[in-house]
């Protein structure tokens, strides 16, 4: 049985990460606009892992007894002023699901919850891989700048992620 303040966190982490799938759903959107379906492919296997921490989440508070409740899924942005724009937004992003992750074991650290907050974990970790690939494409992005072939190189190589489910690997 959890803590009322914790179920209620874990709640809006929920929200937060079916809100991450939805704005990378944005980005597959924009980069499938621009041509680079590659770099679309790869942000729609982002929108897989996404639904997939959702469910990780959502299994927990349904073993911890929580009444579940899914509050509004905001609207996606799917206009950005280049691809490189869309990976730092989408970085941007994970740096700051890093914040809620902190703050979330934070507080499961000061309830004293600890399977809460080896649940959240996981999550932690998963996010240093997150930002780590993100900063990656970013870097080889900058690299190639405008030259076309180097960018239709790097979308190629985006288009062979394959989705996995990371929580299959926990
Ligand atoms: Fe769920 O890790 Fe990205 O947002």
């Amino acid at each position: 049985m959890l803590k009322e303040e914790i179920a209620n966190a874990l709640i809006m982490q929920l929200n937060k990460e079916f809100q991450s799938s939805y704005i990378y759903l944005g980005m597959s959107a924009y980069a499938s606009k621009i041509g680079l379906n590659g770099s679309s492919s790869w942000f729609l296997v982002q929108y897989q892992e996404e639904v997939a921490h959702a469910m990780k989440l959502f299994k927990y508070l349904e073993n911890q007894e929580v009444a579940i409740s899914l509050p509004e899924i905001k609207k996606a942005n799917v206009e950005f002023k280049s691809i490189l724009d869309t990976f730092k937004k989408a970085l941007a992003h994970e740096e700051s699901m890093t914040n809620n992750l902190n703050e979330l074991s934070d507080l499961a650290m000061k309830n004293k919850d600890h399977a809460t907050y080896n649940m959240l974990q996981w999550y932690v970790t998963e996010q240093v891989e997150e930002e780590a690939t993100l900063n990656t494409i970013i870097d080889k992005m900058k690299l190639v700048g405008n030259d076309g072939y180097g960018l239709y190189a790097i979308d190629q190589e985006l288009g062979s992620r394959v989705f996995v489910d990371p929580t299959s690997q926990a």
